[in-house]
C-alpha cells in the first residue's frame, strides 16, 4: 500500500542528492573525489564520475575526461593524480613536490603524480556518448579516440613487464585498491620503517579515522615505492630488474579488456577500424585466464612477478574479470558460485552489497578501507558483468542493495559491510556518481 509511490519518491531525492554531491565536488574543469580528503583530481575517479555526469550534465562529463587528458603524458600515461595549481601546498600528501613530474622526460606542463590507476576511461566515453548521442558527443569521442589509444599502448606495452600480455603495476596506488590484502605478500618484500613517517605529515588521518586508513608502515613502503620508480625519471624499461613491487593485477587487466571492448565500439561510431580493438579484447581475456586464474580454487588473483607466483588471498580483485563479457563459462561459472559464497554474499536478495575481501578470511577488517567496507565501483562493475552475463537476478539483487546503502547513509566513500554505515569521506565523486547509473 502506498509502496511504489514512496520508493519513487525516495528514488527521487536520492537522485537530488547524489546530483548534488556532483555539483558541490566540481573544480571549474573537473571533479574532486572529495573536498577533504582529495582535492584534486583522480585517474578513475573521473571516469566513474563522467559515468553519472552523463545522466545530469553531459557537457561536465566531456570535460572531466578532456581535462585528465590534457594531462597525459608523452610516452601515453595517464597520471593518477592531476594536480590543482591553486591548491595550498599540503592539501594532500603526496603532494605535487614529492612526485616532482617536471623533471621527468615526457611529462605534461601541469603537475602529476608518475603512476597510474585501471584504464576505465574508455569505456566511460562510451557510456557517456551512448547515454545521449549527439553531434557533439561524436566530436569529444573523436578527440578522446586516439589518446585512449595511446593510453592502452602504454599499458600493453611499456607495462607488459611479465611478457605475457597483461600490464603490471609497480606500485598498489596503481590499483585502485591500496592496501588490499592481496599486497600484502609482495608488498612485504618492500623495505621499509614505519619511522620514516615521522619525517612527513599523513593529510589523510586527519582527515578519516587513523583506524579505518592504511597504517604508517604501508605509507612508508607506498613512499619507497615512488621514491624507486621516480629515481628512474618513471621510465619503464628495465623494471624487472630494478623496481620491488611488480604485480600483474586481475582489476587492472579486467579494465584493460573492458577499454579494448569500447574502443572498438568507438571506433565502429568514428570510422575507425573496430577489428583489431575485438582481437586485443579477446587477448586480453585469453591472458588473464592463462595467468591470474586458479581452475581449482575458481576465482582470479594477482601474479607477484617477483616470485612468479600467485597471491593466494580471496579478496574483491579477483571477481572483477566477470565484468568482461567474453569470459569463458567455466570461470563466468566459478566466480558466480564464488560471488555468491557465504565470502561474499551475493544474492537475488541481498541486505548488503559485497565487501571489498573474503568475509571469512581472518585478515578481513570491517572498517579499514579496501580490507573489507564496501565500495561502490566494485559494485558497480560487477552489476554490469552480472548483466553481460544474463545473471538479471542477481544483478538486481545487488542494484538493491546499493541503492539501499546510499539512501541509509549518504553518499559515503565507503561502507560498514554489515551495518551499512558510511565510512571515509562523505559526499564522495564516484559514490553519487554510480548511484545516478544504477537509478537511472
Ligand atoms: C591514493 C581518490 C583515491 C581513489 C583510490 C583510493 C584513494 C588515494 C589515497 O583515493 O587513494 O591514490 O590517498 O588513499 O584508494 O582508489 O582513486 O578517491
Amino acid at each position: 500500500e502506498g509502496g511504489a509511490p514512496a520508493r519513487a519518491r525516495e528514488a527521487g531525492a536520492l537522485w537530488r542528492l547524489a546530483a548534488a554531491t556532483l555539483d558541490g565536488n566540481w573544480e571549474h574543469d573537473h571533479t574532486v573525489p572529495s573536498r577533504t580528503l582529495y582535492p584534486h583530481q583522480w585517474s578513475w575517479d573521473s571516469a566513474f564520475v563522467a559515468v553519472g555526469l552523463a545522466h545530469v550534465r553531459p557537457d561536465r562529463a566531456w570535460r572531466e575526461l578532456r581535462t585528465l587528458f590534457a594531462a597525459q603524458w608523452a610516452d601515453g600515461r595517464v597520471p593518477h593524480i592531476v594536480f590543482n595549481p591553486a591548491l595550498r601546498a599540503g592539501s594532500y600528501f603526496p603532494g605535487p613536490e614529492f612526485w616532482d613530474s617536471a623533471r621527468a622526460p615526457g611529462a605534461p606542463d601541469v603537475a602529476t603524480s608518475g603512476i597510474v590507476q585501471p584504464p576505465v576511461h574508455a569505456l566511460a566515453a562510451w557510456l557517456v556518448h551512448r547515454r545521449a548521442p549527439s553531434e557533439r558527443s561524436r566530436a569529444e569521442l573523436a578527440w578522446l579516440y586516439p589518446r585512449l589509444v595511446a593510453w592502452q599502448r602504454y599499458l600493453t606495452d611499456r607495462r607488459d613487464v611479465g611478457g605475457a600480455g597483461l600490464a603490471s603495476i609497480v606500485h598498489p596506488w596503481e590499483s585502485g585498491l591500496d592496501n588490499s590484502p592481496a599486497w600484502d605478500p609482495p608488498l612485504a618484500a618492500v623495505p621499509a620503517d614505519a619511522a620514516v613517517m615521522r619525517a612527513y605529515r599523513r593529510h589523510d588521518t586527519a582527515h578519516a579515522d587513523a583506524a579505518h586508513r592504511p597504517t604508517d608502515l604501508d605509507y612508508a613502503r607506498y613512499v619507497a615505492l615512488v621514491d624507486a620508480y621516480r629515481a628512474g625519471g618513471y621510465r619503464d624499461d628495465g623494471l624487472d630488474g630494478r623496481h620491488p613491487f611488480l604485480v600483474e593485477c586481475p582489476l587492472l587487466n579486467t579494465a584493460l579488456g573492458l577499454a579494448e571492448h569500447a574502443l572498438a565500439a568507438i571506433a565502429r561510431e568514428t570510422g575507425a577500424d573496430p577489428g583489431p580493438h575485438r582481437e586485443r579484447a579477446v587477448r586480453i581475456t585469453a591472458a588473464l585466464v592463462d595467468r591470474l586464474y586458479d581452475p581449482v580454487g575458481g576465482t582470479f588473483h594477482p601474479r607477484d612477478l617477483r616470485t612468479g607466483r600467485l597471491v593466494p588471498a580471496r579478496t574483491a580483485l579477483g571477481l572483477m574479470p566477470l565484468a568482461l563479457p567474453g569470459l569463458p563459462a567455466r570461470p563466468v561459472a566459478a566466480l558466480l558460485a564464488e560471488a555468491c559464497s557465504p565470502r561474499f554474499g551475493l544474492a537475488a536478495r541481498m541486505d548488503r552489497p559485497l565487501p571489498s575481501h573474503d568475509r571469512t578470511a581472518p585478515d578481513f577488517e570491517p572498517l579499514r578501507y579496501w580490507r573489507g567496507p564496501s565500495w561502490q565501483n566494485l559494485n558497480w562493475l560487477l552489476w554490469r558483468g552480472l548483466r553481460a552475463h544474463h545473471r538479471f537476478d542477481l544483478a538486481a539483487g545487488l542494484r538493491d542493495s546499493m541503492i539501499d546503502l546510499v539512501a541509509t547513509a549518504g553518499c559515503h566513500e565507503y561502507f560498514h559491510p554489515d551495518t551499512g554505515a558510511g565510512l571515509g569521506s562523505p559526499a564522495f565523486g564516484w559514490t553519487a556518481a554510480l548511484l545516478l547509473d544504477v537509478l537511472a
